[in-house]
Parts: C-alpha cells; sequence; structure tokens
C-alpha cells in the first residue's frame, strides 16, 4: 500500500482533539464586531494575568514603531475605529499590514495595545459598558475549556484579524516574524517506548528554533498538519510555517509508541506538553505528535494535535 496525505491524516484515528477550540471559535465569530472586541477584552483580563511579561520583547516591538507611533497620534475615536476594523477584516492601510505580521507580531501588536489601553494612552473599554448576552454566552463557553484551549481561542481570533491578504495585492511589506532568547540548554529529554532518531531529532531541532534541520528531516512532498488545519506540504512551505509559528516552543515529550506498518513505513505517537514563550511554564498545552516515516526514515507525515485532556496524554493505541 502506498500512503496519500489524505490516507496518513488517520493514523492513531483513536486520537481525541480539543474539538472545544473551534466550537468556541465558531461562538466568536458570531459575535458583532463590537462584542468580539469587548469579550477579547474581559477573556484577556483574566489569561493575560499569565502572560510572561518578558514575552514581547523590546527588540520585537520596535519591528512595529512605525505603526505604534501612528496609532499613538490618533484620537481615541479613531483608536477605536483602528481596533472594529482589525477585528471586521475592513480595508484600510493597517488592516492591510497587520495581514502581513507572523502570528506572534499579530500577539505582540494586541499585547502593547492592551498595555496601553489599561493606561488610557489607547482607547479604553467605554465606561459603564454592559455585557450582552451573546458576549456572556461566550465567555461562559471559555470558562468550561482548560487554559491551554483558552488560550488557543485567543490566539486562533487574534491571528484572523486584519485585511486577508489573498485579497490583498501581495507586493506589501515583508511578514514580520519575532524571535524569542533561548536558556542556552534545550531541554533533555528520551521518550519512553520511542526511540527512532527521525523522531527525537525533529524534537531537538525544534527546540534549538533550528528550522532548517527539523525541515531536512521530511521527504520532499512531506507534509506537517497544525492543530485545526489542513497539511502544509512540502520542505518551503514548512519552514516558512516553521520560522512563524514555531519560534521559543518548548516541547516536553515523555511517551510513545512504534510500530512498522507496511513496505517499510513506520508510525509513531508521541505525547507531551509544549509551551509557549508568551505563557512559558504557567501553561502546559497536552500535544501529540503522530509521525509516519517513509522506508527511508524520512517524514513523509506528522500531525499536531491538541488533546482533549491530559487523559488523552496515554492513549496511544494504534487504531
Ligand atoms: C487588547 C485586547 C485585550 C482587547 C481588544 O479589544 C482585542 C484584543 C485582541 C486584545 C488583546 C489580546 C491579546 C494580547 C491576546 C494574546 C494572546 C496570546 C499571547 C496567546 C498565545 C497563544 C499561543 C498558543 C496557543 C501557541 C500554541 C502553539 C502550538 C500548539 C505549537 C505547536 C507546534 C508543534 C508542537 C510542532 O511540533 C511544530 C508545529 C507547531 C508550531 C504547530
Amino acid at each position: 500500500m502506498s500512503y496519500t496525505i489524505e490516507s496518513a491524516r488517520n493514523i492513531f484515528s483513536s486520537t481525541q482533539v480539543a474539538d472545544a477550540v473551534p466550537a468556541t471559535t465558531a461562538m466568536f465569530a458570531k459575535l458583532n464586531v463590537d462584542d468580539q472586541l469587548a469579550f477579547l477584552w474581559y477573556a484577556y483580563a483574566e489569561l493575560g494575568r499569565t502572560i510572561t511579561p518578558a514575552a514581547p520583547g523590546k527588540a520585537n516591538l520596535q519591528l512595529m514603531e512605525g505603526i505604534f507611533n501612528d496609532i499613538k497620534q490618533m484620537s481615541h475615536e479613531q483608536q477605536t475605529q483602528l481596533m472594529r476594523d482589525l477585528a471586521s477584516n475592513a480595508d484600510t492601510p493597517i488592516s492591510r499590514s497587520y495581514a502581513y505580521f507572523g502570528v506572534n507580531a499579530k500577539l505582540g501588536f494586541w499585547w502593547q495595545l492592551g498595555e496601553w489601553m489599561k493606561q488610557g494612552i489607547v482607547a479604553p473599554m467605554p465606561a459603564g459598558y454592559q455585557m450582552s448576552t451573546q458576549v456572556k454566552a461566550v465567555l461562559e463557553a471559555v470558562q468550561r475549556i482548560d487554559q491551554s484551549q483558552q488560550i488557543t481561542v485567543l490566539r486562533n481570533t487574534v491571528v484572523n484579524m486584519g485585511f486577508d491578504p489573498s485579497l490583498a495585492d501581495k507586493q506589501q511589506a515583508e511578514v514580520i516574524n519575532f524571535k524569542f532568547p533561548r536558556a542556552s540548554l534545550s531541554p533533555q529529554f528520551t521518550i519512553e517506548g520511542v526511540t527512532e532518531p527521525t523522531v527525537l531529532k525533529y524534537i531537538e531541532a525544534m527546540n534549538a528554533d533550528n528550522f532548517e534541520a527539523a525541515v531536512a528531516l521530511f521527504a520532499n512532498n512531506g507534509a506537517l498538519q497544525p492543530p485545526f488545519q489542513k497539511p502544509i506540504v512540502g520542505r518551503e512551505a514548512i519552514t516558512a510555517y516553521l520560522r512563524d509559528e514555531g519560534q521559543g516552543l518548548v516541547m516536553k515529550p515523555t511517551k510513545g509508541v512504534s510500530e512498522t506498518i507496511e513496505d517499510g513505513y513506520t508510525q509513531h505517537k508521541v505525547t507531551g506538553t509544549v509551551e509557549t514563550p508568551w505563557f512559558g511554564g504557567n501553561v502546559g498545552m497536552n500535544i501529540a505528535w503522530r509521525f509516519l516515516l517513509d522506508p527511508q526514515g524520512q517524514i513523509y507525515f506528522v500531525a499536531i494535535d491538541l488533546l482533549a485532556s491530559p487523559k488523552e496524554l496515554l492513549n496511544l493505541t494504534r487504531k
């Protein structure tokens, strides 16, 4: 049997992923724009406290200095309009620039705005604001899920803002990517049940932000499937994705299972936690990596799943 990316997606198919994340993100998307901004403010008031203060980093924020200076010059009405434009994907110059920010730059942008909202430099939530029943319902839904799922919802909302670059002309500025400082030593690890060198090298390279080394482990037509997304196919596309999304992640795999299937292909499921530089050790996301290696030992497919519950860390069944 030969694999296709489509059939590879079904390996270890009993893995339970955190479906509450897309469900809650969809509830959020139905709110009107002002309710969306209000929801984010209240959700962030809770979660923001666990953000590692050093995470955005001065050097990273300097990359957006021009836009920040413009925002500081605006009246509160203009600032509020800017936030509405971003949330409603309106076609404005700042909304277009935002669409070309990398994921971490988008998060950093809002982090800075949030800090300035607290200080009154950027228009705060209107005094006496009354939360609508719709906002309350989404907030309650978010409170029911665990913290790692909550930060994923928050992240998704911010990522989807701005003017969709697929509609804009692509002659815009380069993508702004953040870099995060690393402790000089990557975490030492062994994975109980998995000794496959390709899997170990993948984790090691990712823990050093060495994306070239990580991608060299993939087959030419290999694919990486991020949580709740379609597979990203080919080395070039995977490299661009990891440079944007993989910076500063700390991966702590613990357990796994390996199996030779047919025609020399092997499959490996590894579970453990992943920390983002934004929340450091405060939030450990429960993650599974489902690898399919070709007969040459190259990664033909790897899915990264955000697991439904910590119990899923122990689900290493093969079906
Ligand atoms: C200002 C305020 C509060 C109000 C205003 O009205 C609107 C907004 C938007 C506001 C601001 C909100 C802010 C600042 C929100 C910030 C949220 C943050 C910092 C969220 C960060 C989340 C990060 C996550 C969930 C990262 C997850 C990464 C994972 C799971 C990566 C996994 C990977 C692995 C393990 C691999 O092996 C390689 C691939 C991949 C990268 C997918």
